[in-house]
C-alpha cells in the first residue's frame, strides 16, 4: 500500500505496510480503486452538464464518497465495494444519457471506460491501480507532489460540499470543479505552473464551499453566540455524538426530545453548543464530554451511554466499548452499527436510544467545570470597535490564531506550550480539535475581550477568515499588515483544503506543523515559501519572539 495522505503517515514518509490511523491494505486498495473510478465518472459528468443532463446524484455521489476515503472516516472494506458498485452504475447510466443525446460519437477516457472484474478480488485490482498511478505520476517528483496536492485538497473540498448539501446549500460551481480536478489527475502532460493553479484552484472552491457550509449553519441555527458548555457530567442517560455533523446532531436532538436523555458533545461538535437555536430547541443538548479524537478510546470506554459518530475523527475502537458506538453518512468500520439513512432522509436514531436507555448513564451530578464557546464571525466582528480601540490603546498587542487540528505525537505539545508562552497583552482565537490542548485554560480578559476566543469547528475555518479579513477592513490595512499570526495544526485532508485557501487569499506568514506534509517534496515547499512565506514551526519560544518582532 502507498499513503500519505495525512500527518501521522510512517515516519514521516508513506504509510506502507499498515496505516499509523489502523488502515489496512485491503481497504487503502478498494479507496485507491474508488477514487480511480470517480475519475472515471468525471468526464462523463462535465459532458453531461454540458449537454445539460441533470448530474446532481453524481455530483452528491463523488463528494460523499471522497469524504469516506479521508483520514479516520471510513475503515469498511464491504463499504467501499458498495461505493464502487454504485459508480460504475451511476456513470453508466448518466453515459447513457449523453451519448443519446450528443450529436457525434464521444472517446471516453480510459478511466472513463473501466470495468472492474466482479468475479475477482476488488483488493488486487485496487492495488494495480495505485501501482499505476505512482507509476504515471512520480517521474517527476515535485509534480507527483502537487497531484497528491491538489488529490488530498480535493477530499477535503469534498466533504465541506457534502457538509453544505446537506444543509441545502449547493453550487454547481464546486460540484463542476472536483469533476475537472479529478479528470486532470488523469492528464499526463499537465506542466508544474498548471499544478500549482489547480492547486490554487482549489483553495478558491474550498472557500466557496466553506462559505456554503457557513450559510447552512447560520441559516438554519442563528449565528453563534459565546455560551457557556458544562464540561461536567449530569445524572441520567446520556448519549455522545461525535464529529461535525450539525445536522444530524439536530436529527438526534430531535429524536430524543422527552426520553429523558442528555444529549452530550464530543470533539468538534463542542461549538454547535454556541448555536441559539439548538440551545433554544434543545434544552437536553447539555454540556461536553471528552477532549480530542486521539483521546477517544479512554473518553468513549468511560462514558456510560450510547456514542454516534457522524464524520471523523474515528479510531479503530476496542472491544469493550464498540457494542455501544454507532456510524453513519460517510462513517464506517467493520461489524459496528451502522444507521443506514432512508433515501436521504435522516436515520432512525430508535437503536441509539434504545441503547442508551439500556446503560446505566451518569449516577450523579459531577462537580461543576465549564468552557466557553461561540466566538464565531459575527460575535467576534460585532465588539471590532473595541477590539480596535484596544488595539489603539496598546492593550493588546497582537493576536494568534493558533487552529488546526490534534493529534497523538508528541511534537503537538509545541500549540500547548506556545499558547501557555503568548504575553498577557496578546489575544489566542482557535479553532477545531487543536483547541483542546488549552481550550479549558483560564487567560483572562483584557477589557471585556476574551483573551481565548473559540471560532468553532475546523469547518468554521471559514469563520476565522472572516474575522481577520474584517479586521483588516476595519483597520483599513490589508490582512497580512494586521498584528496577526497564524499558527497551524494539521493532520488530515480538510486541513489541506483550509492551508489552499489561506494560500489562495494570499495570506503570508503561516507557520505549519507539527511536521510538514510528506508530500509535499522539497522543490514546491520551496516554491511555497518563495510566494507566500510558508514556514515550519520551530520552538514556541523563537516562533512568538519571531511574531511579536
Ligand atoms: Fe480534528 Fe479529526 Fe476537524 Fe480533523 S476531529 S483532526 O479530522 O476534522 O480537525
Ligand atoms: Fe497512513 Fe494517514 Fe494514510 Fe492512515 S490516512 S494510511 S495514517 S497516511
Amino acid at each position: 500500500m502507498f499513503c500519505e495522505q495525512c500527518e501521522q503517515t510512517a515516519s514521516g514518509q508513506g504509510c506502507h505496510q499498515w496505516g499509523a490511523c489502523g488502515k489496512g491494505p485491503d481497504v487503502n486498495a478498494v479507496q485507491d480503486l474508488l477514487m480511480y473510478c470517480l475519475r472515471g465518472i468525471a468526464p462523463v459528468a462535465l459532458k453531461a452538464k454540458e449537454l445539460g443532463i441533470d448530474t446532481h446524484a453524481v455530483d452528491v455521489f463523488s463528494c460523499e464518497s471522497m469524504f469516506a476515503t479521508m483520514t479516520n472516516v471510513n475503515f469498511n472494506r464491504k463499504r467501499f465495494y458498495h461505493y464502487i458498485r454504485e459508480a460504475i452504475a451511476q456513470r453508466e447510466k448518466l453515459k447513457t444519457q449523453v451519448e443519446q443525446i450528443s450529436d457525434r460519437p464521444i472517446s471516453w477516457s480510459v478511466a472513463a471506460t473501466y470495468q472492474p472484474d466482479w468475479t475477482d478480488s476488488l483488493v488486487a485490482q485496487g492495488e494495480e491501480v495505485s501501482r499505476n498511478f505512482i507509476a504515471d505520476s512520480s517521474q517527476d517528483i515535485d509534480i507527483f507532489s502537487l497531484k497528491l496536492t491538489v488529490l488530498y485538497g480535493l477530499k477535503g473540498l469534498a466533504s465541506y460540499s457534502f457538509h453544505a448539501q446537506e444543509l441545502g446549500q449547493e453550487d454547481d460551481r464546486l460540484y463542476s470543479f472536483t469533476h475537472q480536478a479529478l479528470a486532470a489527475l488523469e492528464e499526463p502532460n499537465l506542466s508544474l505552473e498548471d499544478w500549482v493553479n489547480l492547486a490554487m484552484k482549489v483553495g478558491e472552491m474550498n472557500l466557496l464551499a466553506m462559505e456554503l457550509l457557513d450559510a447552512g449553519h447560520t441559516n438554519h441555527y442563528g449565528h453563534p453566540i459565546p455560551t457557556v458548555v458544562p464540561l461536567n457530567a449530569k445524572a441520567g442517560k446520556a448519549i455522545l455524538v461525535s464529529g461535525h455533523d450539525i445536522k444530524q446532531l439536530e436529527a438526534i436532538l430531535q429524536q430524543t426530545a422527552n426520553t429523558g436523555i442528555n444529549v452530550y458533545t464530543h470533539g468538534e461538535l463542542l461549538p454547535a453548543h454556541g448555536y441559539p437555536v439548538l440551545k433554544q430547541k434543545y434544552p437536553h443538548l447539555y454540556g461536553h464530554y471528552g477532549t480530542a479524537w486521539q483521546n477517544q478510546t479512554k473518553d468513549f470506554a468511560k462514558f456510560p451511554g450510547a456514542i454516534v459518530i457522524t464524520t471523523n475523527c474515528l479510531m479503530p475502537p476496542h472491544e469493550h466499548y464498540e457494542d455501544k458506538l454507532f456510524t453513519l453518512g460517510p462513517v464506517g468500520y467493520p461489524d459496528i452499527n451502522y444507521l443506514e439513512d432512508r433515501a436521504n432522509l435522516t436515520p432512525d436514531f430508535g437503536a441509539v436510544i434504545h441503547k442508551a436507555l439500556s446503560l446505566p448513564g451518569f449516577a450523579e451530578d459531577e462537580p461543576p467545570r465549564q468552557v466557553k464557546t461561540g466566538f464565531a464571525r459575527n460575535a467576534v466582528l460585532n465588539v471590532s470597535d473595541q477590539v480596535i480601540e484596544a488595539v489603539k490603546q496598546g492593550k493588546i498587542r497582537h493576536f494568534f490564531l493558533v487552529g488546526g487540528c490534534d493529534g497523538a505525537k508528541p511534537d503537538r505539545n509545541y500549540y500547548t506550550e506556545f499558547v501557555d508562552q503568548v504575553p498577557s497583552d496578546c489575544v489566542v482565537l482557535t479553532l477545531a480539535c487543536g483547541k483542546f490542548r488549552f481550550f479549558d485554560k483560564e487567560m483572562g480578559e483584557i477589557g471585556n475581550i476574551p483573551r481565548l476566543m473559540d471560532v468553532g469547528q475546523c469547518n468554521d475555518a471559514y469563520s476565522a477568515i472572516q474575522i481577520a479579513l474584517g479586521l483588516a477592513q476595519a483597520f483599513d490595512i490589508g490582512v497580512n499588515e494586521l498584528p496577526l499570526s497564524m499558527i497551524l495544526s494539521w493532520y488530515e485532508q480538510k486541513a489541506v483544503a483550509v492551508l489552499l485557501t489561506l494560500l489562495y487569499l494570499g495570506i503570508k506568514d503561516i507557520r505549519l506543523g507539527p511536521t510538514l506534509p510528506a508530500f509535499i517534496s522539497p522543490n514546491v515547499f520551496a516554491i511555497l515559501s518563495a510566494k507566500y512565506n510558508l514556514q515550519a514551526i520551530t520552538t514556541p519560544e523563537a516562533d512568538l519572539a519571531a511574531c511579536l518582532n
